[in-house]
């Protein structure tokens, strides 16, 4: 378990380092917020089960993915997608997998970016090329996947009709926020940048 902290931790470290990079060139930060996780013993235990995969060190090493999870929060989508380039450009990062549910929400509602990777942990003895899950998302999906991960474990993940109906309207409902917000982000971007042109020909003046 270890190993799956030190993973993080250096994620951890590049995501700080390109934030703080970001926001001294562009003078903006796509980042909100990040949470990370090691996954319990008793939930790689169920997901082990579920994925019907054999109880042994080197299958969980091997086929369990998510032991160290990366939370990203960003403010708009564009952010999401700028993020994953960023993490995608490391050298020392392979990328495994990548799962858009923004371009193809779950049917259920849930969106988000997820980047599976691999990190090489240098340890004393040895490297450990390690998984680590990046999920990346807007604030709006945030809310809606917290809420509805609480539902469906409230409800032993089966959820009343009804509920499940309001989720995905709600899910709706963020998917058009997100849309908005987006758009009046463009717009005042492109004021911004008429904004610092029109400053640097009055400089150049
Ligand atoms: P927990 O408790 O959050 O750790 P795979 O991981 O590829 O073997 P899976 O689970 O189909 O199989 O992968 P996927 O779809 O990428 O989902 C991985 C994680 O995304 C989940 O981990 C959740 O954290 C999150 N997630 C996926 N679908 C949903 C959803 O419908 N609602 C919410 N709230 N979260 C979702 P775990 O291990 O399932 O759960």
């Amino acid at each position: 378990m270890m190993v799956y902290k030190f993973a993080i931790d250096e994620v951890n470290t590049k995501l700080n380092i390109l934030r703080e990079e970001f926001q001294a060139i562009h003078d903006y930060n796509p980042i909100e917020h990040i949470s990370s996780r090691v996954k319990s013993p008793e939930s790689i235990f169920k997901k082990v089960q579920r994925k019907n995969c054999e109880l042994s060190l080197a299958s969980i090493k091997e086929n369990i993915h998510d032991i160290a999870g990366i939370r990203i929060t960003c403010s708009f989508i564009s952010d999401i997608y700028k993020v994953s380039e960023m993490i995608k450009s490391q050298i020392d990062i392979s990328v495994i997998e990548c799962k858009d549910y923004i371009k193809n929400p779950k049917p259920n509602g849930y969106q988000s970016l997820h980047l599976i990777i691999m990190i090489p942990v240098f340890m004393s003895d040895r490297v450990e090329h390690t998984y680590v899950e990046v999920q990346i998302r807007t604030i709006a999906m945030d809310f809606w996947a917290s809420l509805e991960h609480k539902i469906y474990y409230k409800y032993n993940k089966v959820i009343p009709e009804r509920l499940t109906r309001e989720l995905k309207e709600a899910a709706l409902s963020a998917m058009e926020l997100d849309r908005k917000m987006e758009r009046l982000h463009e717009e005042v971007n492109v004021i911004k940048s008429t904004e610092e042109n029109r400053e640097q020909q009055r400089n150049l003046q």
